[in-house]
């Protein structure tokens, strides 16, 4: 019965692994000498660490077993996302004059229904939270609005899960892809997602409590917004007054992507232009 299956960390970090294996495995041919510099480089931080603060063989052998563990319960596209990805969209961005962009994170799906310019994201009969009328134009740099740019978005719902990593919510709950109109406009309907805590009970939620850090990102929508001829962003938006947009887990929170939204009769509107580097 899938109204009583719980979310547990192994079952969404199969997910997010299965995930990652069938759509990212693209990956560049990496010539050998890069390799070697950077495995270099890693694993003399690793031996500094070790020389520095003297490692025992007690502390060697619990670094293993969490090591195994992060892959036995799926989680190294939460770990890494979670704790690497910000500084690798850091570099990737450096140079990028339009919209900040940040990172991705383990649960972005390809291929959400398509939904026109002015959308309703699916939800459930009786959708928790408050709506949400998420709106605004895609321009280039040069301040030209772009037709048909393809916004993807995708986000939890107000329990904080995400559809396809979760059990017992429709396939594409809270998922869609928009396009924008002649003006570069679009409208996205949708329910406030909640804070987002990573999972408790497996690896990722075990070096956060060893180490009596916190497991929140502050409440956010993903998005991926690409028009011919235009770099792709990839980013989240932000709400004011979150306790963690300063001090998300995952370090991805910049001021440029919190939101600015105002109460409106039954619920909240907002909103956002995206500015597109030329490619
Ligand atoms: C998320 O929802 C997320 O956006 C990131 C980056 C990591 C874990 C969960
Ligand atoms: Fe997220």
């Amino acid at each position: 019965d899938s109204a009583t299956e719980v979310a547990t960390a192994a079952a969404s970090g199969a997910n997010a692994t299965q995930r990652f294996t069938s759509d990212k495995q693209a990956a560049a041919h990496t010539p050998p000498e890069r390799v070697s510099l950077l495995a270099r480089q890693v694993l003399s931080a690793v031996h500094e660490t070790v020389r520095e603060h003297k490692v025992t063989y007690d502390e060697y052998n619990a670094l293993k077993a969490w090591l195994i563990n992060v892959g036995q319960t799926g989680e190294w596209p939460l770990f890494l996302d979670v704790w690497v990805e910000h500084v690798v969209e850091e570099v990737a961005g450096e140079s990028r004059e339009g919209s900040k962009g940040t990172i991705e994170g383990p649960y972005y799906v390809p291929d959400a229904p398509e939904l026109g310019s002015a959308a309703i994201l699916p939800t459930r009969d009786g959708e928790k939270g408050t709506p949400l009328l998420f709106q605004g134009q895609v321009r280039g740099v040069d301040g030209t609005p772009l037709p048909h740019a393809v916004i993807e978005i995708w986000h939890a719902d107000a329990d904080g899960f995400y559809s396809q990593f979760a059990p017992g919510i429709p396939e594409w709950n809270l998922r869609g892809t928009v396009t924008t109109d002649d003006q570069g406009q679009f409208w996205i309907h949708t329910m406030k997602p909640a804070p987002y805590q990573i999972p408790t009970d497996g690896a990722c939620g075990n070096l956060i409590s060893a180490a009596g850090w916190h497991p929140w990102r502050p409440a956010h929508l993903h998005l991926k917004v690409a028009a011919d001829g235009y770099q792709q962003i990839t980013t989240q938006l932000y709400f004011p007054g979150d306790a963690h947009n300063d001090d998300d887990v995952a370090n991805a929170v910049k001021p440029e992507l919190i939101l600015d939204p105002h109460d409106v009769d039954g619920g909240q509107e907002v909103t956002y232009d995206f500015v597109l580097d030329k490619d």
